[in-house]
């Protein structure tokens, strides 16, 4: 396939807007038509669906004449600055008295922290997201937990509104599929999601190069954390359950963040014979410790988080559990054996 390196050049990708999203993504489209403005907005912390989506919305959005602000409650990572725009993303509040006003990939107004007051002030809301539990509040809702990710709902509503996806767009939109599936690995690595992305690489997006970009640029303190993550493993005696545990004295001696921690509990998940991974985390200043959990099997461990307030779905779940860490340890997986035996 000959490779298209003209960034304007429209993409043809084939593919048509679920049935089921037709009547919401027009009520959007609509909103849209009567804006000049708007805001996006995202999570606390964003990922690559986030960042990703919000980005390929604003282009989408300026095609249709809005000006268009991207506010972020935290930094948004360096990692994904080969995205187009990447750089008008504004993390303080600014002006954000916009017509519209989009939250993407949020399920619960909570997670913008320092942006939550601000978008209370704003006119209309619309909630993009793919979280099975969503508690914005908004004036349209567009909640597909189905979806593999806000970045493929963003493409919806850009083939509603008849936009040229162009290549800027379709690299966004890809890194928010690729990331958002753990590389087309999880539950939501949908058909539909891969049709995409093929129907993306056939116009010229490179997926060998977005993988290197994301995964091929490891941090070596990174590796130092999944180093001790790896050494505090522990499996019970059943062989079902492998847990991590991680204190703040290893992300101190490895020099790195709780973000560098997203992943490493599939060490614990995929390992051979295990059903349940979790990892603990003891929280600075705090007594209490927050577990995350992720399921190959038929343990749903959305259920263990929510026995103790906590959340999520069948395969993969989180809650913070008030205590001494070795007891809480203990009293979680009592829990999880539950469902594991
Ligand atoms: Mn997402």
């Amino acid at each position: 396939m000959k490779k298209n390196n003209n960034k304007k050049e429209k993409i043809k990708l084939g593919l048509k807007i679920p049935k089921s999203d037709r009547k919401v993504t027009s009520l959007i489209k609509k909103a849209v038509e009567n804006a000049r403005s708007a805001t996006i907005s995202f999570h606390a912390r964003p990922d690559g669906d986030a960042v990703g989506g919000a980005l390929a919305l604003k282009r989408i959005l300026e095609q249709k004449g809005l000006s268009v602000n991207i506010i972020s409650p935290s930094p948004p990572p360096e990692v994904y600055s080969y995205m187009e725009d990447f750089k008008s993303i504004k993390t303080q509040s600014g002006n954000i008295k916009t017509d519209l006003c989009f939250i993407l990939d949020c399920s619960d107004s909570h997670r913008l922290e320092s942006l939550s007051p601000i978008i209370k002030n704003s006119s209309k809301i619309i909630n993009i997201d793919h979280h099975q539990l969503n508690r914005m509040n908004a004036d349209i809702h567009y909640v597909r937990p189905e979806s593999s990710s806000v970045s493929e709902l963003v493409l919806n509503l850009a083939l509603k509104m008849k936009a040229d996806i162009d290549r800027p767009v379709a690299v966004c939109i890809y890194t928010g599929i690729l990331t958002d599936t753990n590389r087309f690995q999880e539950k939501n690595a949908t058909a539909r999601s891969l049709r995409i992305a093929s129907a993306f690489i056939d116009n010229g997006v490179d997926p060998v190069e977005l993988f290197s970009r994301i995964y091929g640029n490891l941090p070596v303190n990174r590796l130092k954390l999944i180093s001790e993550c790896i050494s505090s493993l522990k499996i019970t005696p059943s062989g079902k359950i492998a847990y991590i545990t991680v204190t703040p004295e290893m992300l101190e001696r490895t020099g790195t963040t709780t973000e560098n921690l997203e992943g490493i509990i599939n060490y614990a998940r995929n390992l051979q014979g295990v059903e349940v991974g979790i990892l603990f985390r003891k929280i600075l200043g705090l007594n209490g410790v927050k577990a995350s959990f992720r399921s190959k099997g038929k343990a749903d461990v959305g259920a263990v988080a929510s026995a103790f307030g906590g959340g999520g779905h069948h395969n993969a779940g989180g809650c913070l559990v008030e205590g001494d860490f070795e007891w809480v340890i203990e009293k979680v997986l009592r829990e999880v054996k539950k469902w594991t035996g």
